[in-house]
């Protein structure tokens, strides 16, 4: 299966974020991810909703959400009907995480669950039948350029061997330095959201990076 390389856009140039946005989509870009936070489930802010329209008006390409916020059922709607093509919540911040998800699919998009590195696999595993994505938190969320906590690739290893009986791809998001999408694709990763750790803030140009990550 074609690795999804996904670039975090809270990591790209926001003084030139048309052109980072076209750049990108030209460079080979799977899907965008756009992180969307309440300072609350995290300890921080992300991108606004401007940004997102922005990204959205001058891409063809999957753009997903990535809700680090609590309650996200008031606000998948607004994010389906925004142009959102995958939404992630997280199941820690929601009470009635399955009728989020119905929501999210009664909207005819994708529905991921992305789980905090303390987050494991027993507890989601009614969940498991119901998305599309499953995105493994590698670092506490909320922020960019932080260190992989290696203590996830046990659950991201036992997320791929289910992913047979269930129907769902496993990405990771949090610090994805190159070794890790070589290491982990090879684990039967699928996805990788690409930040600080391996596309952003390099000599090397997008398409280049991106190539090789190939
Ligand atoms: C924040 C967010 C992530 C980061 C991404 C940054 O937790 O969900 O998507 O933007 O992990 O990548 P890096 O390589 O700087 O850790
Ligand atoms: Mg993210």
């Amino acid at each position: 299966m074609k690795n999804l390389l996904c670039p975090s856009m809270m990591c790209a140039d926001f003084s030139n974020l048309e052109r980072d946005t076209v750049e990108l989509d030209k460079a080979g870009t799977d899907i965008f991810h756009i992180d969307i936070m309440d300072g609350d489930f995290v300890p921080n802010f992300g991108m606004g909703l401007q940004d997102f329209e922005l990204i959205r008006s001058v891409t063809e390409k999957p753009v997903d959400v990535h809700l680090m916020i609590n309650n996200p059922l008031k606000y998948v709607g607004m994010f389906a009907d925004m142009g959102a093509d995958i939404i992630y919540i997280h199941p820690e911040a929601d009470q009635q995480v399955t009728r989020t998800i119905d929501v999210i699919k009664s909207k005819g998009k994708k529905a991921g669950i992305a789980l905090n590195p303390g987050t494991s696999v027993a507890t989601v595993k009614e969940l498991l039948s119901l998305v599309d994505y499953i995105m493994v938190m590698t670092v506490n969320p909320g922020f960019a350029g932080q260190s992989f906590l290696d203590f996830t690739v046990d659950k991201i290893e036992e997320l791929v061997a289910l992913s047979e009986e269930y129907d769902y791809k496993v990405m990771v998001d949090g610090a994805i330095s190159p070794e890790k999408v070589k290491t982990l694709s090879k684990k039967g990763v699928t996805g990788f959201i690409l930040g600080t750790s391996s596309l952003f803030g390099k000599e090397e140009s997008y398409e280049t990076i991106l190539q090789n990550l190939r």
